[in-house]
């Protein structure tokens, strides 16, 4: 486990929205849901778990900026340095009382993401990395699959969402992807989906149209787990772009010239 000063913080920020996120978890069919478009919901957990990462991570670093999924953008003293946060990674997931959903924070300077704490509260599954310092899973270091063919590969993928994607792109594309791979699957909690890719679970994982803060704490844990994360054309503009393809060296390279392929 890694024990720096930013790490503990981000932890603890977490595991304190967890608790409030698993009292709600127990009482989803009285929590209030809003809808921010189509298919896109947000629910008072969302709301109160962003809260408690706003004041506990205000608290520790006063000068650091956020960038939240339901407050956007606050602005600190501080310009290198920002948190990146989504209070509620599997919202849809949540509100069916399905247990894998999860809390991610990354901090990010100078726009590298440094240091990314991922929590599902549901299994007290914590990943925690920190550039330089290695991936963890609770107390386990973290290391990326090694298989070399797609043949034998789990493949995770997003779906685009209703009223925004490219349904089409994404149909050629899993036609293409599921005859060479060994099993595809999709969870609904990105932030999760990178998490595991970086834990070996996954062998692959692709999605399109992202937020930062689906990804940010992701693209840590992939990487210092040994693997490789690029956006949709195998460049560096991933929370830019909003594309992320992610996996060992090997099969980055074979799924990213497959999908161009669909
Ligand atoms: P969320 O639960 O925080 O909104 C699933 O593939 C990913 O897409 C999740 O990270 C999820 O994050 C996000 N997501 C789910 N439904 C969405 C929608 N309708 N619009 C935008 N993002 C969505
Ligand atoms: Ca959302
Ligand atoms: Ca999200
Ligand atoms: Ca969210």
């Amino acid at each position: 486990m890694i024990r720096s000063p930013l790490i503990t913080v981000m932890v603890q920020a977490v595991r304190k929205a967890g608790r409030a996120l698993i009292r709600d978890f127990g009482e989803v069919e009285q929590l209030q849901v809003s809808v921010k478009g189509p298919a896109d919901f947000v629910s008072a957990a969302d709301r109160k778990s962003e809260d408690v990462l706003f004041a506990e991570l205000s608290k520790a670093r006063p000068t650091y900026g956020f960038l939240m999924e339901e407050r956007g953008r606050v602005d600190g003293t501080d310009d290198a340095n920002e948190w990146v946060v989504d209070p509620l990674d599997g919202t849809t997931n949540f509100l069916h009382g399905i247990p894998m959903f999860a809390i991610s924070v990354a901090l990010v300077r100078n726009g590298v993401p440094m240091a990314g704490v991922i929590f599902n509260p549901a299994n007290d599954e914590l990943f925690v990395a920190e550039v330089g310092q290695g991936a963890y899973l609770n107390d386990r270091r973290l290391r990326v699959a090694g298989r070399r063919k797609l043949a034998e590969c789990v493949v995770c993928c997003g779906l685009p969402h209703m009223g925004r994607g490219d349904h089409e792109q994404f149909n050629r594309e899993l036609g293409v992807v599921q005859r060479q791979v060994a099993g595809l699957r999709r969870t609904g909690s990105a932030a999760l989906d990178l998490a595991w890719v970086a834990a070996g679970r996954f062998d692959a994982f692709w999605e399109r149209k992202l937020a930062p803060w689906d990804m940010a704490a992701g693209l840590v844990m992939v990487r210092e787990a040994g693997g490789f994360v690029s956006d949709m054309d195998g460049g560096e503009k991933i929370l830019e772009k909003g594309d992320v393809l992610a996996g060992n060296e090997l099969i980055h390279r074979d799924l990213q010239r497959l999908l161009k392929s669909a």
